[in-house]
């Protein structure tokens, strides 16, 4: 199996070498290069380059760490993602850098971090969504948790690295002030103001725009060894546990809740959401994730694909999209890591053997518009090599592929060690 993934993986990374070498990302349909910006930052490369040397594919490696060395540059006028850029390029050059020990990687991380820094710059040091790389302006000021919360592994780890520790104290602010803002049931809401500090959406679950607010608490206890973030998650799972949770036909599932009242709101579970059976398990919640993980695969098998959301309630597809996205796979790795139960590839085997059936097409791996039709859209992101292959790898690979228990990997499936 590992084999096999490893060679569907080189499909889709050859095509993107043959169609937009040199692009953010393929377009597997139409065999176009797309850039997310309007120029390129070479986020396939960075984000693709830590699977790349997991796989041994040692030609690969120095050809596309010389392309990174050579034509990235973040002095550019444009407006980037805060978020998107950190977990994607300061996780990827970070982890990269300590797999390989190239110095040319930290260096762009630490250009690139200075560059963001200035998003921190708001009355409350919550981050504007939108940064400038060039001039620092900022825009945006209405965000949400897993924007605010989710920098602290990457921000942090650039402050090991490189002795600065103002990255690590801006990162870890926007963290306290959003946990700060929770209401009194222990729940956050899905938008608000960093110049307020106001919710402006108080709907509060475990999905995208709050998600991985929650994986950096826990991880960031574990990378860092700070005692606030330890506290921080335990002041926090029971509220997710009790108005987030959600008993329907026997199963586990986790819904959506007012963060004021704890009153359910929606009965809708996303793909995304599997990211956090992973993060019970790694916080040793076995038995919660085992039953969610049913779930999640139940969800999987309606249509042989997830859909984006589902309704588990009516067990309805809300919206059939499917990104390539990596969630369900991170947590049939992590489980499998954790139990050592076989049921858990071979869970893997369906989910690989669907993915490869529904998403491959002639030039790489394509997201499909519908699950229910399998029509294939012309989008194949970042992520599906930084994550979805590679969680895909190491759910079957040799077990010291990774040294799981030394690594944290931050939301974008970056492996980061505490090396210093
Ligand atoms: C990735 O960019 C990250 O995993 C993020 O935390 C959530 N969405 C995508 C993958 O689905």
């Amino acid at each position: 199996m590992a084999v096999r993934v490893r060679s569907e993986f080189l499909h889709a990374w050859r095509n993107y070498e043959r169609y937009a070498w040199g692009h953010d990302a393929l377009r597997p349909l139409s065999k176009t290069p797309h850039d997310w910006y309007g120029q390129s930052l070479l986020m396939t490369p960075v984000d693709a380059l830590d699977t790349l040397v997991l796989m041994k594919l040692d030609a690969d490696v120095g050809k596309t760490k010389a392309l990174i060395v050579s034509d990235l540059s973040f002095d550019r006028d444009i407006y980037v993602k805060n978020f998107e850029v950190t977990i994607r390029f300061i996780g990827g050059l970070l982890s990269s850098y300590q797999l390989t020990g190239d110095k040319h990687l930290l260096q762009l991380a630490q250009d690139l971090g200075n560059r963001l820094l200035p998003v921190f710059n708001s009355p409350t040091g919550l981050p504007y969504v939108y940064v400038n790389l060039r001039t620092g302006q900022v825009r945006e000021p209405v965000t949400n948790p897993a924007e605010t919360g989710t920098l602290l592994l990457e921000f942090g780890t650039l402050s090991k690295l490189t002795g600065r520790p103002e990255f690590y104290d801006k990162a870890k602010r926007a963290l306290v002030e959003t946990y700060k803002r929770r209401s009194l049931l222990g729940l956050v809401g899905q938008g608000i103001n960093v110049e307020t500090g106001a919710w402006t959406d108080t709907d509060s679950h475990i999905s995208g725009g709050i998600d991985s607010y929650y994986e950096y608490l826990w991880k960031c206890w574990l990378l860092f060894g700070d005692n606030d973030c330890r506290d921080m998650w335990n002041a926090s799972i029971p509220a997710i546990n009790k108005y987030l949770a959600d008993e329907a036909g026997g199963e586990l599932w986790y819904g959506h809740a007012n963060m004021q009242t704890g009153a359910r709101t929606e009965t809708t579970y996303r793909a995304l959401d599997a990211f956090f059976l992973a993060l019970l398990a790694l916080s040793g919640d076995l038995e919660r994730a085992r039953r969610l993980q049913a779930s999640s695969f139940k969800m999987w098998n309606l249509h042989g694909i997830e859909p984006e959301t589902f309704d588990y309630k009516s067990m309805r597809v809300v919206n059939g999209a499917y990104h390539l996205r990596p969630e369900i796979v991170e947590s049939t790795y992590y489980l499998y890591h954790f139990t050592r139960d076989a049921r858990y590839r071979q869970m893997g085997e369906k989910l690989f053997g669907d993915f490869v059936k529904y998403c491959r097409a002639d030039a790489g791996y394509a997201a499909l518009a519908d699950v229910v039709t399998k029509q294939k859209r012309d989008e194949m992101e970042s992520f599906a090599l930084a994550e979805t292959f590679k969680y895909f790898y190491l759910l079957f690979a040799p077990p010291r592929t990774v040294d799981f228990d030394n690594v944290i990997f931050n939301t974008e499936a970056h492996p980061l060690s505490r090396t210093w």
